[in-house]
C-alpha cells in the first residue's frame, strides 16, 4: 500500500481546515478548531491503487519571516497551499510559503516537485468582494511551475474533491518514479524522519 502524505498550508483563516474536512467528509460545517494541529488519516483507492492517506493540518502558520517549516518539508509528499481570494495578505503569505518549499527543493528533480504543490485560491463565492484576480493566482502558479485553481470550500464539493485527486494522482506517479530509482534504505530513513515529526492523528 502506497503512503502518501500531504501538508495543506496558507495563512489563518484561509480555509486549510474546511477544504481538508470537505474532501475527507465532503461536508462543510462552516465553524472548524483551529487551536490544534491534526494529521487525519484516511484509506483510498485510487486508480486500482490502495493508498493511506494523512493529511497535515496545522492549526496556524507561524508569522511571516518565520517560515522555517522544516518539519513539512521533510515530512510531507505533496503541498496544498491555500489562500483566500478576499484577503490579500492571505495571498502575500501564500507566496512567502510557495517560496520558501521551491528553495527547499533546490537540486531535487525539478518534474517531481513542480506537480506536486498545487496552488488554491478558496472562497470563490466571496467573488464580491475578491482582492485577489483569478489572473494573479494564475502568474503565481506559472512562475513557480505549480498548479493552481480557484474553488469554494463552501460551494464547491466535487472541485475540491477533483483538486486533491489530482495531487495524489500526482504524487503517485512520482513515487513510480521515484521507485525505480531509490536506492535501498532510504525507505527507513522516510520512517526515521516521520517517526520524528510526531503530530496528533485523526482517522477518518
Ligand atoms: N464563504 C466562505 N467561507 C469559507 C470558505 N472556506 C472556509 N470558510 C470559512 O472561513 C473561516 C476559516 O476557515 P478554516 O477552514 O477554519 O480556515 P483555516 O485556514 O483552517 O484557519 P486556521 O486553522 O485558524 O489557521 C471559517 O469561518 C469557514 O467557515 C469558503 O469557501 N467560502
Ligand atoms: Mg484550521
Amino acid at each position: 500500500m502506497a503512503e502518501v502524505k500531504v501538508a495543506v498550508l496558507g495563512g489563518s483563516g484561509a480555509g486549510k481546515s474546511a477544504l481538508t474536512v470537505r474532501f475527507l467528509t465532503r461536508r462543510f460545517i462552516g465553524e472548524y478548531a483551529s487551536n490544534a494541529e491534526c494529521i487525519y488519516t484516511k484509506h483510498l483507492c485510487l486508480d486500482g491503487r490502495q493508498i493511506h492517506l494523512e493529511i497535515y493540518d496545522p492549526c496556524s502558520q507561524p508569522q511571516q519571516g518565520k517560515l522555517s517549516l522544516t518539519d513539512e518539508l521533510h515530512w510531507a509528499d505533496g503541498f496544498i497551499i491555500v489562500y483566500d481570494i478576499s484577503d490579500r495578505a492571505s495571498f502575500a503569505f501564500a507566496k512567502a510559503l510557495l517560496y520558501r518549499i521551491r528553495e527547499s527543493h533546490t537540486g531535487v528533480c525539478k518534474k517531481m516537485v513542480e506537480s506536486s504543490i498545487f496552488l488554491v485560491g478558496n472562497k470563490q463565492d466571496l467573488c464580491h468582494m475578491r482582492e485577489v484576480g483569478w489572473d494573479e493566482g494564475q502568474k503565481l502558479a506559472m512562475d513557480n511551475k505549480c498548479q493552481f485553481c480557484e474553488l469554494s470550500a463552501a460551494e464547491h464539493c466535487q472541485e475540491v474533491v477533483a483538486m486533491f485527486t489530482k495531487v495524489l494522482r500526482n504524487i503517485t506517479s512520482n513515487f513510480k518514479v521515484k521507485e525505480k530509482r531509490r536506492p535501498s534504505g532510504s525507505k527507513s530513513m522516510a520512517k526515521l524522519i516521520n517517526n520524528m515529526f510526531g503530530k496528533r492523528r485523526k482517522s477518518v
